[in-house]
């Protein structure tokens, strides 16, 4: 696998140059002050990739080239909004940028509860707290029929943290959920906007749509844009859901292993693909990562290197890249093996000492991937040290 690094344009503190000293090979990343749903033109996508192959790295994949929300709840304008999708396609297609990773999550991409979850070391890591995300569902966005979606259970300890939880701990919770984790990512707030309401109205577009109609919003997307990938050999590849089950009462289609292998059928063709988040998936027990990784080695393009711990309750938060329920080495074994040069990169990581003086997005930190870089580039040695000697033992 060809290691690369997200890397969030000239505004990001973590320079290119930095991530040339660390052994990063290729660069992952975005024209991120476009809009979901307008073309990427080819001046824009030039002047970023120069950027990139002036620091000697080269632009190995566009995340993400966003899917506009029209498109995911079909919207009468969606026929424009494919059109733009196939024109920045064709764009990226044409400057070479020949792997493309998207994801077709209703209204809100990955959910945690606390970005600084500290660990008994004095790091801090990712978390997904289940109560404190239905608190916010039931309490805080009072979704009308929220409380239908759990039981009494959860319903009392929901009861009992709103007696605890103080107003600085609620505005925090909205923060985490709807502005901090979507701000960077192409869902950025209306400027001087109340989240809350604004995230209300996006739930709303959904309202009718269950998991039959956003399988077919995804079918008439990609019937539509695989012809185009195919056509400037690119392969598009689909980011699991983060976390891997239903939020907020939205379907989700892009979460266990019978998803993906309709995902891949509906357009059987190999632009079609599939990004593999190891640490998406992992979020549920029943997701057995290396499986997946081995079923649809054919159709991976695109690696997200990542691990999870499963908690007591539904609760989960993002593991040292060595254990967890990702089995990275396992899944290493397995996308090497395939011997596709794909590329990878590691997803989030801790935060660690250095990284609160060098400013990162959450789940981004600096030392924290580093540290996760070199874990899996520790793994991959051994990977491909053991298929060579079993090439020679053969
Ligand atoms: C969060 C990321 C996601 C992912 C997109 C891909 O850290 O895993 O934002 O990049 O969902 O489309």
């Amino acid at each position: 696998m060809i290691k690369t690094w997200r890397w969030f344009g000239e505004k990001d503190s973590i320079t290119l140059e930095m991530l040339r000293q660390i052994g990063v090979e290729g660069i992952v990343t975005a024209l991120y002050d476009l809009p979901p749903g307008e073309v990427w033109n080819v001046e824009a996508i030039d002047e970023l990739k120069q950027t990139i192959e002036k620091a000697g790295l080269v632009w190995s994949v566009a995340e993400s080239l966003p899917v506009a929300e029209e498109i995911k709840y079909g919207a009468s304008t969606r026929d424009q909004l494919i059109n733009n999708y196939n024109e920045s396609l064709i764009n990226l297609g044409r400057a070479g940028i020949k792997t493309i990773c998207y994801n077709f999550m209703p209204a809100i991409d990955w959910v945690r509860t606390d970005l600084n979850h500290p660990l008994p070391d004095g790091t801090s890591t990712l978390f997904f707290d289940r109560i404190r995300y239905a608190y916010f569902d039931c309490r805080i966005l009072q979704r009308l029929g929220a409380e239908a979606d759990y039981s009494q259970e959860d319903l009392e300890r929901i009861e009992q943290l709103d007696l605890s939880l103080s107003e600085a701990e609620k505005a925090a919770l909205i923060d985490t959920i709807i502005v901090r984790t979507q701000g960077f990512i192409h869902r950025k707030m209306k400027e001087g906007a109340d989240p809350v309401t604004e995230f209300k109205k996006l739930l709303h577009l959904y309202a009718g749509i269950d998991r039959e109609g956003l399988r077919a919003n995804l079918t008439y997307f990609l019937e539509r844009v695989i012809p185009v990938a195919e056509a400037y050999g690119i392969m598009l590849c689909i980011h699991p859901d983060d976390p891997p089950f239903p939020v907020f009462g939205l379907p989700r289609i892009v979460s266990v292993e019978e998803d993906l292998d309709w995902i891949i059928k509906i357009v059987n063709n190999h632009s079609n693909g599939i990004t593999l988040c190891a640490g998406s998936l992992s979020a549920i027990a029943e997701n057995d990562v290396p499986h997946m990784a081995r079923r649809f080695a054919k159709r991976i393009g695109f690696a997200h290197l990542r691990s999870t711990q499963l908690l007591p309750g539904g609760d989960f938060m993002e593991a040292s890249h060595l254990e967890g329920n990702g089995r990275l080495i396992e899944v290493i074994r397995e996308l090497e093996k395939n011997g596709a040069d794909i590329p990878m990169r590691v997803d989030h990581g801790r935060v660690l000492p250095g990284d609160r003086e060098i400013a990162h997005n959450p789940g981004y930190s600096f030392y924290g991937r580093m540290f996760a870089l070199a874990q899996v580039e520790g793994m991959m040695a051994v990977v491909r040290k053991e298929i060579e000697e079993k090439k020679i033992t053969n």
